[in-house]
């Protein structure tokens, strides 16, 4: 069961086993992948996707014929092993022509520029089959609170991707956005820092139903969140186009670890998530499982392989977990006595009015609260049962 097949839709970025280790304090601790032996290797290993940045596949600055060279090369690779591009996206954060910013930076030109490079990328997805478009602001935003006008920042934000959203719809490349928040990293802080702030902004936009989130585990515990909480939210809006799954611990730099390796009762709550759904409403999340880690810079080339399997073999692992936790019946009972599908019920009857509302004495003149406040819950127990199915004891 902890074999991965192309059914459970894995899915890596280039950059993530293709990470050489670079990062402020260190030069880099391995080699370059060439992206078609990374579709290759990820193929053998069970997943059916990859994911990219236009630099990561054609070098910042490379020549049309060499452009050209590559993709084909790298279309040639998916041919052979019918790995898909679900989803792919731009670098607007490693030049430092951007080191003040893509769609938001105070330099008009720049601004320009960006929106070209994100054009040229968006035609390559399409012939690649990417129906999700990522964006991570990871330069928009400010060291100072001087230095940037945040309103002006969100609106300049706000007329790239609708002009974007009109362009896709215009070329007919079926394709949807998903934009990924971070709190600060590489910027002291970062706009859309959050889920919940990227949503609100979302629904300011022209073409909002085509734009959802990409939330990523880290990011959001970088900001102390809870991120089940995070893409329970998206989802019951109807904006969890994508997830980026990694390991966090804690309040602290991005990590980027292997998913679970970090915060893994959340992220058991998370797999549950995603594969049992909602259950009041059944919403579930159904696109691909996508691993947005960072091999450690102590391992090797043989260390990256086994990170990568690393991260499948776990999300398996806490499949099979929730399976049975939600199997169990005595987590049943235990979530009965919570009341967890009672919340499912709507608080008015059906046609009831806040007058029938205001004329039920049980609801207030009659009601007893402190015998109400009597009632325990047994969240504990129930913790503790996912607690002893996480760790096999059950
Ligand atoms: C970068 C970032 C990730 C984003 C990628 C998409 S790039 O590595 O740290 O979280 O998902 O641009
Ligand atoms: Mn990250
Ligand atoms: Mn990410």
């Amino acid at each position: 069961t902890v074999q991965p097949t192309r059914e459970d839709r894995f899915s890596f970025g280039l950059w993530t086993v293709g990470w050489q280790g670079r990062d402020p304090f260190g030069d880099a601790s391995r080699g370059a992948i060439d992206p078609v032996e990374t579709v290759h290797r990820l193929s053998d290993l069970g997943a059916y996707g990859v994911t990219y940045h236009d630099d990561d596949l054609v070098p910042f600055g490379a020549d049309e014929a060499e452009r050209d060279r590559i993709v084909q090369g790298f279309k040639k690779a998916l041919d052979e092993t019918g790995l898909v591009v679900p989803m792919a996206t731009t670098n607007t954060f490693t030049h430092p022509v951007f080191k003040e910013g893509a769609f938001t930076t105070n330099d008009r030109s720049v601004r320009r520029y960006a929106l070209r490079k994100i054009m040229r990328n968006i035609d390559l997805a399409a012939e690649l089959g990417a129906k999700t478009y990522v964006f991570w602001g990871g330069r928009e935003g400010s060291e100072s609170d001087f230095g940037k006008d945040i309103g002006a920042a969100l609106e300049r934000y706000r007329e790239g991707i609708d002009l974007l959203a009109q362009y896709v719809i215009d070329k007919g490349y079926g394709m949807r956005f998903a934009i990924e928040p971070k709190p600060n990293e590489p910027r002291g802080d970062i706009l859309l820092p959050t889920v919940g702030h990227a949503l609100a902004w979302i629904s300011t936009l022209e073409h909002a139903d085509m734009v959802g989130v990409n939330p990523e585990t880290g990011h959001e515990q970088m900001a102390g969140l809870n991120y089940t909480h995070g893409i329970a939210q998206a989802l019951w809006q109807g904006k969890l186009f994508h997830i980026d799954l990694n390991g966090q611990s804690g309040v602290k730099y991005d990590q980027d670890f292997v998913f679970g390796h970090g915060n893994v009762l959340n992220a058991f709550s998370t797999v549950d998530l995603i594969e049992n759904g909602l259950p009041g409403s059944g919403q579930k999340y159904d696109g691909p499982r996508h691993f947005d880690y960072k091999p450690l810079r102590t391992e090797d080339l043989d260390g990256v392989w086994a990170s990568a399997e690393a991260n499948m073999r776990t999300y398996l692992l806490l499949k099979e977990r929730a399976l049975a936790f939600r199997a169990d019946p005595e987590v049943q009972e235990a979530l009965a006595v919570a009341g967890v599908a009672d919340l499912a019920q709507p608080t008015l009857s059906e046609g009831e009015s806040y007058d029938d509302l205001l004329a039920d004495r049980s609801a207030f003149e009659d009601f007893d609260p402190e015998a109400a406040a009597q009632r325990g819950f047994g969240m504990v127990r129930l913790n503790q049962l996912a607690v002893e199915h996480l760790l096999g004891a059950r």
